[in-house]
Parts: C-alpha cells; sequence; structure tokens
C-alpha cells in the first residue's frame, strides 16, 4: 500500500509522459492550502490524534522531537509555507507539494536537493487505514519530522544522490530496498527497547501495534548489503524489520562505495523474505504466522 506500482499517468510500455497538467517540469505543484475542504482537514485530525495518542513509548525520540518542532497538530492540513520556514531553519529542508508518485529520477532529483515531495491530496474518510499512494499524512506526518533530525536529513540528501548514480548503474531495485526497510519501515534499538523512525509504519496505527508488539515478523539487525537483497511487500505488514543501532550508522553506511556491493548483488540471489540467515543479528525470530495466515484479512 505504499508507493503502489500503479504510477500515475504511465504510459503503455512503462515509461512516464511528461508532468501532469497544472505541475512545473519538476512534477511540482501549488499546495493551494486554502482549497482544501473541513472534511479534508478533519481528515487530518482524526489521523493526527490517533497516531499521537499510540506513539509515545513507540515512536523514536527524534521522530516525536520533529513533531513537536513542527507543531504539525494545529487545526488541520498544514501549510508547508508555514513548516517551511521551521524545517529550512533546522536541516535546510523543504516539503514541497506533487500530484502523487513522481518518477524515480524526479524523486532522486529533489532528495538530492533536500526537497522532499509530498502527496497534495489526502485520503478519504472510508480510507482511512488502507491506502494504495502515499497521500499527505502519510508524506507529512511520516517523513517530514525525520528531516529536522540533522542526522538523518544529511541520510535521506545522501539517499538521493545514491538513487541517482543506482539509476545509471541499473541497481534502482537494490537501492529501493534500502529505502524501504529504512526510510519506510525501519526500527531503531535504544536503552528502552525498539523504537519506529520508518514513515509506513509512524502512520499506520495497525502497524505502529504489530512492528513493535506482534511475534509474526523477524526483527534483525540492520546490514546493507542484506537489506538491498531482501525482497519487500508493498501492500501488508513487513515480515521482517531491520533494526539500526543509532541514525549515524544509517548514515555512515551511505558513505561507503556501493559499487563493490552491487558487484556483490549481481552475482548473489535474493534472499528468501521470511529467511533468517546464520549471519543475521537476530532481536525476535517471528514465528511468520500472520502471513501463514494469508496476511490482510
Ligand atoms: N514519488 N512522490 C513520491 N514519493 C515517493 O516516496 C516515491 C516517488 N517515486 C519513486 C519512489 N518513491 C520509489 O520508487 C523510490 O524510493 C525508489
Ligand atoms: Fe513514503
Amino acid at each position: 500500500r505504499e508507493h503502489g506500482s500503479i504510477l500515475p499517468s504511465m504510459s503503455g510500455d512503462g515509461h512516464f509522459e511528461g508532468p501532469p497538467p497544472g505541475a512545473r517540469p519538476d512534477w511540482t505543484i501549488d499546495q493551494n492550502w486554502d482549497a482544501y475542504s473541513r472534511a479534508d482537514h478533519d481528515v487530518w485530525i482524526t489521523l493526527y490524534e490517533r497516531q499521537a495518542a499510540l506513539l509515545p513509548g513507540r515512536a523514536a525520540d527524534p521522530f516525536l522531537k520533529g513533531l513537536e518542532a513542527l507543531d504539525l497538530h494545529r487545526a488541520g492540513i498544514p501549510d508547508f509555507a508555514r513548516i517551511n520556514e521551521e524545517l529550512r531553519r533546522l536541516t535546510g529542508w523543504t516539503v514541497v507539494a506533487v500530484p502523487g508518485l513522481v518518477p524515480d529520477d524526479v524523486f532522486f532529483d529533489h532528495l538530492a536537493n533536500r526537497r522532499f515531495p509530498a502527496g497534495q491530496f489526502i485520503r478519504k474518510p472510508e480510507e482511512l487505514d488502507y491506502l494504495q499512494e502515499p497521500d499527505i499524512f502519510h508524506d507529512v506526518f511520516g517523513h517530514v519530522p525525520m528531516l529536522t533530525d540533522p542526522v538523518f536529513a544529511d541520510y535521506m540528501q545522501a539517499y538521493g544522490e545514491g538513487g541517482r548514480r543506482a539509476l545509471g548503474l541499473g541497481r534502482l531495485h537494490n537501492l529501493a530496498r534500502l529505502y524501504w526497510y529504512t526510510v519506510e519501515f525501519g526500527l531503531l534499538e535504544t536503552p528502552q527497547g525498539l523504537r519506529i523512525y520508518g514513515a509506513g509504519i509512524v502512520s499506520s496505527r495497525a502497524e505502529s501495534i504489530f512492528a513493535l508488539d506482534d511475534p509474526s515478523p523477524n526483527r534483525l539487525g540492520f546490514d546493507l548489503e542484506r537489506v538491498m537483497c531482501t525482497p519487500y511487500r508493498i501492500d501488508d505488514f513487513q515480515q521482517v524489520y531491520f533494526v539500526i543501532p543509532s541514525l549515524q550508522s544509517l548514515l555512515d553506511a551511505t558513505l561507503q562505495d556501493f559499487a563493490p556491493i552491487y558487484a556483490r548483488l549481481a552475482a548473489a540471489s535474493d534472499v528468501p523474505i521470511e529467511a533468517v540467515l546464520p549471519t543475521d543479528r537476530v532481536f525476535t525470530r517471528g514465528t511468520q504466522a500472520y502471513a501463514k495466515a494469508g496476511g490482510r484479512t
């Protein structure tokens, strides 16, 4: 349900045409904050209050601090012009509005320039728990608070630069896994236990509980190469979560040359999604009960 495979305005042969009508060449549009309806703001407030009640003790401190610093609650959908003043001051990042998923090269170019592309639309009240494509709640509530942390802000820019290189080398699918198992579904090890920093988890009520409490998934120590050869699922809870010891260790992992890693990956085969390898650091060896039961019922 994240980054659904059906990308908008994709022509038959799987390539993007140009930006949709009304969008600029970099696919950005005006947020047009005044156009949000009362119902739109009420969806934001409902989702925000559900997560705000759930996340203390579950979300990582940098996330909770970012939520506070940007004051995303206010009375509904945040106005990017307002949050960008604070966000730019903290880490030089800004949020830009886009119509939905954008082509990989456009996405990476924004990240490499410290611009986070956020969906301008918000889900409908009947879609509160299930979403095919990232909306403004997933993007702004899920992703933006972590961008107030200087180390994570550097990581996201390094990811954007790596993405442009990966595209050139034809290794995008490996790099997309790194994004998936960190930026979207990453867990952080802390003295108080595991905490959530991944946007896909923190913006989802059910997965905020499942990712930490459920005995079904594996929870394994993060290793960049291990993550790059592990497939992921886009339409259900994860079967494996990877745990980093610190945000700094995540940034350090991206500051190495990926070429030798890509070369080894090209010769290797993927690791089955439910596997636990002898080389894995195991926080939880999952029962895989949820997956065996056929997943989302
Ligand atoms: N576009 N707006 C938007 N948001 C994303 O998270 C996004 C995207 N395009 C491509 C993409 N993510 C992924 O394919 C990359 O992470 C590889
Ligand atoms: Fe996302």
